[in-house]
């Protein structure tokens, strides 16, 4: 067979092998079969040599056109084989993204964070700023500021946590308002939502608890005032048709003071087992404030007058979904928190 017929046949049958190539694995054999060291394009090349002298440089110049034919078309398949592969990679990688997501668990909202945030929307509506402040006080804002000195029996009305003579973990607000009062002129209208601590645990008590106390300081504010703003409090909380029962009371930073009643929650006032079959539930303190608690400040109470108030928001809470644990608040436990699910809003 002539020599040009034989390189055209090789380099025909390299051409086709190269198009035919499934994958670049089989792309690289091919390459080998005929480019490769012991390729059959690269053996007519040494084959030379076994031709007459005059038809060698013609013979190998048809050799390195068709090894060069065949470079050329590898690489060109090698490009069209990138493209294919990628191609069904992407294919295989596709997401699907109609395929429905899977759905985290979300916690809820704490019966007690549900009620701190009712109590405070109903007096931010009322007009009323929110003031916070330490929660390790010293003796003068948690007792002295407060009309209760030292050997004063109303020190007994709640054991406190102390750290030494004249630090403690506050047992009440009421250091909050006396901040207050010290660096701003009536009129002062604020509630005082925060932790407070107390040397007490039962089933109605916890060493620490939340409450919620109000004051407000103005001319003429009268006992009036403090009656219809706990009363439309109540109507807010527990429902437009609740009724207000105040009982008087002793404290050493109000005069006079009242306990403050709502028609029982469960049976409106019919008597049942959560009232004690009085028809009433206790839910807060509250009083005019001291004349010596507003001279502490350096107000006038020839000048201004002013109510308090302070309610635990655990009890709250407790009377209003009809928990009758108050630790069921603070064990954090999923099964009990999952009940409140839905309630108060967003997080
Ligand atoms: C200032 C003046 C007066 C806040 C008040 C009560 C009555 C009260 C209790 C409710 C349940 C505490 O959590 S509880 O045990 N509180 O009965 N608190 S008047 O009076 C103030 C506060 C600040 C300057």
């Amino acid at each position: 067979m002539e020599f040009r017929q034989r390189v055209d046949e090789v380099k025909q049958e390299a051409l086709e092998a190269c198009q035919g190539a499934p994958d670049s694995q089989a792309l690289e054999q091919v390459r080998v079969k005929y480019l490769g060291k012991k390729g059959s394009l690269t053996g007519l090349l040494r084959g030379l040599g076994q031709l007459d002298p005059e038809e060698r440089p013609n013979a190998g110049k048809l050799v390195n056109e068709a090894k060069a034919e065949v470079e050329s078309a590898i690489k060109h398949r090698q490009q069209e084989l990138a493209v294919m592969e990628q191609q069904r990679q992407l294919e295989a990688e596709t997401i699907d993204i109609s395929l429905p997501g899977r759905p985290r668990p979300q916690g809820t909202m704490h019966p007690v964070t549900i009620v701190l945030n009712e109590i405070k929307r109903i007096f931010v509506g009322m007009g009323y700023s929110v003031a916070e402040g330490p929660e390790v006080e010293t003796d003068y804002y948690n007792f002295e500021a407060l009309n209760i000195p030292k050997d004063h029996p109303a020190r007994d009305m709640q054991d406190t946590f102390f750290f030494n003579d004249n630090l403690l973990l506050r047992s009440q607000t009421s250091p909050v308002q006396i901040r207050t009062m010290e660096v701003q002129k009536p009129p002062v209208r604020i509630i005082a939502p925060g932790k407070v601590y107390r040397s007490d645990s039962d089933v109605t008590h916890s060493p620490m608890f939340h409450q919620v106390e109000g004051l407000l300081v103005d001319d003429h504010v009268t006992f009036a005032d403090l009656k219809g703003t706990l009363q439309y409090f109540a109507e807010q909380m527990f429902g437009s048709h609740t009724k207000t029962r105040f009982r008087s009371s002793y404290f050493p930073f109000t005069e006079p003071s009242a306990e403050v009643d709502v028609s029982c929650i469960m049976c409106s006032g019919q008597g049942c087992r959560i009232c004690s079959f009085t028809g009433w539930l206790e839910i807060l303190g509250s009083g005019m404030v001291d004349p010596r608690v507003l001279r502490m400040v350096g107000y006038d109470p020839d000048e201004v007058s002013g109510f308090a108030f302070g309610m635990g928001v655990e009890r709250i809470a407790m009377l209003k979904y009809g928990i009758n644990d108050i630790r069921l608040l603070f064990d954090n436990d999923v099964r009990f928190l999952r009940q409140f699910e839905g309630q108060g809003g967003c997080c």
